[in-house]
C-alpha cells in the first residue's frame, strides 16, 4: 500500500487531464507522474530509501508536490515544515527526527545555517540556488536519470508522514502517520463529500499541515480532480478565482471564512458561485454567527468537519446541506469510532459533556521515539483527543465540540501551546514568570496574549518581550499583546487563573500594572 501509487498510478493513463493549475500553468496527471519520477530519480541518487526522513521546508508550489510524492513513492517519510518557523525551532525538528535530507530553498537555508551548527550534519538539497554546502535540485535533475519505475516499497503500517505537534509540556512530538491511515481516511472522505474527477478544488491553504496537504491536496488527487493552487490566501482573489476557474470545492479554516464574508460585503459585483458545490471548514470551531451570515450572503451552507493531526479527519457534517448544523461537527466518518468519557475514563450518559476519545484505522502509530508520551496519549487503545464534546441523542448521536481539556489556543487555524511561548519568555533573565493565554478574536477565532511578571528591579518593556518572542518563535505563536503585572492571579492551590488575566472577564483588584 503506497499513497503516491494510490494517488497517481491509475490516473496517468488519463493523459492530459489537468492535475494542477499553478500561476496559470497547467500540469497534467501524466506530467505530474513524470515530475515525480524525475524527483524520485534525484532522491534515489542521493541514497534516499525506505524509512528515511526527508524534511520539506518549502514554499507552496509544484516542487513541493513532486518532491512530496517522490519521497513517499520511495518509501521514505515526509516531514512537512512551516517556513515561518524560526531557525532554532527547525533545528529541533531536524535533530529530533534524525532527518536524512533537508529540502529547502536558498533564502531559507541562509537563514537557517547558523542554527544547524553543532547538530549532526544534515545534507541539504536546494530547489533554487547553488551554494558550497547544498546540493542543487535543478542541476541534479539535469544529471540524473528519471526513475523508470517507482518502487512503492511500503506496507499499510509503514510511515508516510512525521508531523510535529506541540503539547502541554512545550516540546513538539512527531506524530507518525502511516500510508494506511492516509488512504483509509481519504477513501472515507471521498464517499462522504462525493468527490469526483469533475471537481476543481481551489487550494489556498498551506501545504505543511494535514488540512492543506492531506484533506485538500491528496483528496483532490485521489478523485482525479484539478487543483487550482494559490500561493497564499487572499479573500478577493478567492472570490475572483472561484468564478474564473469554475471551482467546485473550497476548503478553509474559520478565519478564512470570516475574511471571505467580510470581503463579500465590500464587493460591488458578487461573483457567480453556481459551479461551487462544497465549502468545507475545519481546524478550529466555526461560529454559528459566521455559519448563518455566510449562508445569507452566498446561499451556501458551509460543511464543518473535525480533524486532528494524530487522528486524521474524525467527523463530518452530512453532505446534504439541509442536514448540516451550525455548531456541530457532524458524525464520525467511516473507519472512525468515538466515545465520550468522564474524568475517570467511563462513558458518560448520552448528551453529557466529556472528553472525546477516538479509535479506528486513521489513528496514528504513536509519537516518534517517545514511547512514554505515546502510552500517555492512549487508554485501552482509544486516543485521548483532549477535546470536550457531547453527542445529541435526539439527533442520531450528532457530535458537538464545546471546549478543550488540553491547554491549546487555536489562532487562525494554527495551534499554539501556551507552555512553549511561556518557556521562551522565561528564558529572559528579567522575567520571573509568564502566563500565555487565549482570548476570543473575531478574525483569528482566538488570539494569543501574554502576562509577564518581572524580577524585582528588572527593567523590560512589553515591546522587548515581543521582540524576544519574534526572535525565537514562528510569528503566529507570538503574543498579540504583552502586559506586565506585579503578580499572576492564582487560586488557593497556586494554579494560575487565566480567566483573570488582562482582556478577560475580570482582573482582580491589585493586579493592574
Ligand atoms: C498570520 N498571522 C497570524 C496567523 N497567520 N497570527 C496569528 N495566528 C495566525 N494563524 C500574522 C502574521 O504573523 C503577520 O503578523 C500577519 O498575521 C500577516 O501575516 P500573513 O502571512 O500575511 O497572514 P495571512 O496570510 O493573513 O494568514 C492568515 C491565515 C493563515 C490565512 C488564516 O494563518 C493560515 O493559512 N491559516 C491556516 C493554517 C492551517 O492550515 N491550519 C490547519 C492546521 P506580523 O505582520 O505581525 O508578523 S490543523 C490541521 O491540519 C487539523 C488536522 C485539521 O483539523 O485541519
Ligand atoms: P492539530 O493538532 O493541528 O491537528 O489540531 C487539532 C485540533 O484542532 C483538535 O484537537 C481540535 O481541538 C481542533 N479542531 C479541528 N477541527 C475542529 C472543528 N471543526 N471544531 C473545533 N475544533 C476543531
Amino acid at each position: 500500500m503506497n499513497l503516491t501509487q494510490t494517488l497517481l498510478e491509475n490516473k496517468a493513463a488519463a493523459g492530459d487531464k489537468i492535475a494542477v493549475r499553478y500561476h496559470l500553468e497547467d500540469l497534467s496527471y501524466f506530467g505530474l507522474l513524470q515530475k515525480t519520477r524525475a524527483a524520485a530519480g534525484v532522491l534515489g541518487s542521493l541514497g534516499i530509501s525506505n524509512g528515511d526522513r526527508v524534511a520539506l521546508l518549502l514554499p507552496k508550489g509544484l516542487e513541493f508536490i513532486e518532491l512530496h510524492l517522490a519521497v513517499l513513492a520511495l518509501g521514505a517519510v515526509v516531514l512537512p515544515l512551516n517556513p515561518g518557523y524560526r531557525p532554532e525551532e527547525i533545528a529541533y525538528f531536524l535533530f529530533d527526527s534524525e532527518t536524512n535530507l533537508l529540502i529547502t530553498d536558498q533564502e531559507k537555508y541562509d537563514e537557517l545555517k547558523n542554527a544547524l551548527i553543532g547538530f549532526p550534519d544534515v545534507p541539504v538539497l536546494s530547489i533554487d540556488g547553488e551554494c558550497p554546502n547544498c546540493l542543487s535540485y535543478r542541476r541534479l535533475l539535469q544529471q540524473t536519470a528519471t526513475a523508470a519505475d517507482l518502487p512503492y516499497p511500503t506496507r499499510e503500517e509503514d510511515l508516510a508522514l512525521l508531523c510535529y505537534t506541540s503539547g502541554t509540556t512545550g516540546r513538539s512530538k512527531g506524530a507518525m502517520i502511516t500510508h494506511g491511515n492516509l488512504i483509509h481516511n481519504l477513501q472515507a472522505l471521498h464517499q462522504a463529500w462525493h468527490w469526483s474527477e469533475k471537481d476543481v478544488l481551489l487550494h489556498a491553504l498551506p501545504l505543511f499541515h494535514i488540512h492543506g496537504l492531506v484533506v485538500a491536496l491528496h483528496g483532490c488527487l485521489l478523485a482525479g480532480g484539478t487543483l487550482i493552487l494559490l500561493d497564499r490566501f487572499d479573500p478577493q482573489e478567492v472570490w475572483k478565482t472561484i468564478e474564473r476557474e469554475s471551482c467546485t470545492v473550497f476548503m478553509g479554516v474559520p478565519t478564512m471564512y470570516q475574511r471571505l464574508s467580510q470581503a463579500w460585503g465590500g464587493l460591488s459585483r458578487k461573483p457567480e458561485l453556481k459551479s461551487l458545490r462544497l465549502f468545507v471548514s475545519g481546524s478550529a470551531p466555526l461560529s454559528e454567527v459566521l455559519f448563518q451570515r455566510f449562508r445569507e450572503q452566498t446561499g451556501h451552507t458551509i460543511l464543518e468537519r473535525y480533524g486532528m493531526t494524530e487522528a486524521g479527519m474524525i467527523a463530518s457534517n452530512p453532505f446534504d446541506p439541509e442536514r448540516r448544523k451550525a455548531g456541530s461537527v457532524g458524525y464520525p466518518l467511516a473507519g472512525v469510532q468515538i466515545r465520550i468519557v468522564d474524568a475517570a475514563g467511563r462513558d458518560v450518559r448520552s448528551g453529557e459533556v466529556g472528553e472525546v476519545r477516538i479509535r479506528g484505522n486513521t489513528l496514528f502509530k504513536g509519537y516518534w521515539r517517545q514511547a512514554e508520551k505515546t502510552a500517555e496519549a492512549f487508554r485501552d487503545g482509544w486516543f485521548k483527543s483532549g477535546d470536550l464534546g457531547y453527542r445529541d441523542p435526539g439527533d442520531g448521536g450528532r457530535l458537538f465540540l464545546v471546549g478543550r481539556a488540553k491547554e491549546l489556543i487555536i489562532s487562525g487555524g494554527l495551534n499554539v501551546y501556551p507552555k512553549e511561548v511561556e518557556n521562551v519568555l522565561e528564558t529572559r533573565e528579567e522575567v520571573l514568570e509568564a502566563a500565555v493565554y487565549g482570548r476570543p478574536d473575531e478574525d483569528l477565532g482566538e488570539k494569543v496574549l501574554a502576562a509577564v511578571v518581572l524580577r524585582p528591579g528588572a527593567v523590560l518593556t512589553p515591546e522587548d518581550c515581543l521582540a524576544h518572542c519574534r526572535r525565537h518563535l514562528a510569528p503566529y505563536k507570538c503574543p498579540k499583546k504583552v502586559t506586565l503585572l506585579p503578580a499572576l492571579p492564582r487560586n488557593a492551590m497556586g494554579k494560575i487563573q487565566k480567566q483573570h488575566l488582562p482582556d478577560g472577564p475580570s482582573l482582580p483588584a491589585g493586579l493592574n500594572a
